[in-house]
């Protein structure tokens, strides 16, 4: 069965184009104003940090954490959208320098838990049943800072406790293999989902996969994704693209390597990506230089090179690729699918 795709960002996606090098050079945009950007861009569904939901969430109370998460229910209504995931913003607290679930400091690891937890009752709030796990600090400078054995109990203990928490809710774990840790403990799928086997209801653990992350491990995006339908758990993706083996860029989907693009797309389609609701999240990054009258554009080309490789990815000939494959005729096969890409 074909996909059925609908898309997604979240706020963070539209920023004022600060670097570790330099200031911002945009105005910031109210959330209010990127919500009404959202539909008029094709887009559906809404991805957050747990603070782009609730800001301020560590100085309120449990009650004034729901009240603020049930409002921002009514306000995604209004506009027609839906909250795909919560994610937890473990990164930036000063009690997870050492990284959270898997900090040294057993008093570290619980604000992680708790924290997690409350994320976990803003996606209740918000009507969604998805929590994003990236696991930000998780992970060493230096591998005789920490256990690397014990990280994994302690990843596990702290997605168990999330599964206790809610009956309903779904644990999806965004591997990336480095930045801001040199090593991260889940770099790739493969990790994310052998950890789901071991948690106390792998049903509920399942995987995000980004372009870029795949990218950064040197691994092919569309075979992350493969691996991880293989195992029923694609449940969302990061779309985008990256140049190379430097920092994390973010860049519009396609916008690097048009064929990696169009292969995520063939695998996508393929396995009927998003006929259970998943969502095709874009998570790409303005460039700096970009005015700010015009620095959404890098979600609507992402959204619509999506639409264009999918064309090019129903266009094919099944038959005739059968051919070349049953004839070993690889070559002649690379020629067609360029020739597709080229629109020739
Ligand atoms: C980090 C990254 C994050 C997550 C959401 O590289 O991709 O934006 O997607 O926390
Ligand atoms: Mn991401």
């Amino acid at each position: 069965m074909p996909g059925t795709f609908r898309f997604s960002f979240g706020p963070w996606n539209i920023h004022e184009g600060a670097d570790p090098f330099g200031p911002p050079v945009r105005p910031t945009v109210a959330f209010a104003e990127k919500l009404k950007l959202y539909k008029k861009m094709g887009f559906d569904g809404v991805q957050f940090h747990d603070d782009d939901a609730v800001p301020q969430l560590n100085h309120m109370s449990p009650a004034q954490v729901e009240k603020a998460a049930r409002e921002m229910a009514k306000l995604l209504d209004g506009e027609g959208l839906v909250a795909e995931f919560v994610a937890p913003r473990l990164w930036e607290d000063p009690r997870t320098i050492d990284g959270g679930y898997t900090s040294n400091n057993p008093a570290e690891r619980q604000y992680a838990i708790d924290r997690s937890l409350q994320t976990v009752d803003i996606a209740r709030a918000l009507n969604c049943d998805k929590v994003v796990l990236w696991l930000a600090r998780e992970g060493t400078y230096i591998r005789e800072a920490k256990d690397a054995t014990k990280a994994v109990e302690l990843l596990v203990t702290a997605i168990n406790k999330m599964l206790a928490h809610d009956s309903a809710i779904k644990i999806l774990i965004e591997p990336k293999p480095n930045e801001p840790m040199d090593l991260a403990y889940i770099p790739t799928i493969g990790h994310a989902i052998g950890l789901s086997y071991v948690t106390s209801d792998p049903g509920r653990v399942g995987a995000l996969v980004e372009s870029a992350h795949a990218i950064l491990a040197g691994l092919d995006p569309s075979d992350e994704m493969a691996y991880a339908l293989a195992h029923k758990k694609l449940w969302s993706v990061h779309l985008n693209d990256q140049n190379g083996l430097k920092f994390d860029q973010d860049k519009a989907f396609g916008a690097v390597d048009l064929r990696r693009a169009f292969m995520q797309v063939w695998v996508l389609d393929r396995n009927g990506f998003g006929n259970n609701g998943e969502f095709v999240g874009l998570d790409v990054k303005a460039m700096r230089t970009q005015k700010a009258e015009v620095a959404a554009l890098h979600l609507s080309n992402s959204r619509e090179i999506f639409l264009s490789l999918l064309e090019v990815v129903r266009g094919l000939d099944q038959s005739r690729i059968d051919e070349l494959i049953a004839q070993r005729n690889y070559e002649q096969l690379e020629m067609e699918i360029i020739r597709a890409l080229l629109g020739k």
